[in-house]
């Protein structure tokens, strides 16, 4: 396949880059992290999407290389912005099972001089599914770092209550799928309200993905949810527009 053989060669050529899209703290009105999320330009492809690419790197393991530049990119770019600015990374179950993660954490902070507290790593509920004792150990051990880690895509896996007895996350991001129809569907908006709950009452943050209303804003606002995320504040910014964002709400 064209894609598969085009990754490599893509990442010595350069045409990787990290877009970053910010997280609204909902209390303090500001932006509290941006996410780091991965772009490919490929030379004669053009543009790929992640939701193409990202599975193919990882069924032929090259999402651990290719994860582990998106690590170093974002923490190098995050020490660049204010102190109570946060990072956050997107990690693929894959990274989980390469035994190196923790390590590679480790170094890229070291090397970027960010710390641990400004780093946040997304898991999705697939991560807890594939091999559940190792991950957690994994994660008790970035926890010690540091590290914060959030459960990304909340409530589109199969039994996601049951990882949030199995890993205390730092933050719950309730997938944008429930975000997308409140107002058009009671159901959903009574699913975040519970959420939103839930994650008060463990100790989580909650985020909602995919805000794209004022709307949508004000009934996840109305029941306390913590922080946004989506186009209705802002899409996701090459470095220097993100850069220049976080200096234009400081
Ligand atoms: O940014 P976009 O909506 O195109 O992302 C599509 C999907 O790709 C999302 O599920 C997102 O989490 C994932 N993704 C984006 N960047 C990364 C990355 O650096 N690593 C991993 N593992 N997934 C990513
Ligand atoms: O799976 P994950 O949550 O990491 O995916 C992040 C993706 O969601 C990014 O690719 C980003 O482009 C997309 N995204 C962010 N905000 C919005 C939004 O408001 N609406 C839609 N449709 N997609 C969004
Ligand atoms: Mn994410
Ligand atoms: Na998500």
């Amino acid at each position: 396949r064209m894609i598969e053989s085009g990754l490599k060669l893509g990442l010595t050529r350069g045409e990787f880059s990290l877009v970053f899209q910010p997280l609204m703290d909902l209390d303090k009105n500001r932006i509290s992290c941006m996410e780091a999320l991965l772009r490919w330009e490929h030379s004669e492809m053009g543009v790929i999407s992640p939701g193409e690419f990202i599975p193919i790197a990882e069924e032929i393991g090259f999402i651990v290389p290719l994860g582990e530049w998106v690590l170093t990119e974002a923490c190098r770019v995050a020490a660049g912005w204010p102190e109570d600015i946060s990072v956050a990374v997107n990690l693929s179950p894959v990274q989980f099972k390469s035994q190196r993660l923790l390590e590679t954490v480790q170094r890229v902070l070291r090397e970027t001089g960010l710390p641990a507290s400004r780093l946040e790593l997304e898991i999705t509920e697939s991560v807890m599914i594939s091999d559940s004792e190792q991950t957690v150990e994994v994660l008790h051990a970035l926890r010690s770092l540091g590290v914060r880690i959030s459960m990304d895509d909340f409530g589109t896996g199969y039994s996601s209550l049951s990882y949030l007895r199995s890993f205390p996350f730092d933050k719950i991001k309730i997938d944008r799928s429930f975000i997308e129809d409140v107002g058009a569907q009671d159901a959903n908006m009574e699913i975040i309200k519970a959420v939103i709950a839930l994650g008060r009452s463990l100790g989580m943050a909650t985020t909602a993905e995919g805000v794209e209303t004022e709307a949508q804003l004000d009934a996840v606002r109305a029941h306390g949810c913590n922080e946004i995320q989506g186009f209705l504040f802002s899409r996701p910014l090459v470095e220097k527009d993100a850069l220049e964002m976080i200096q234009a709400m400081a």
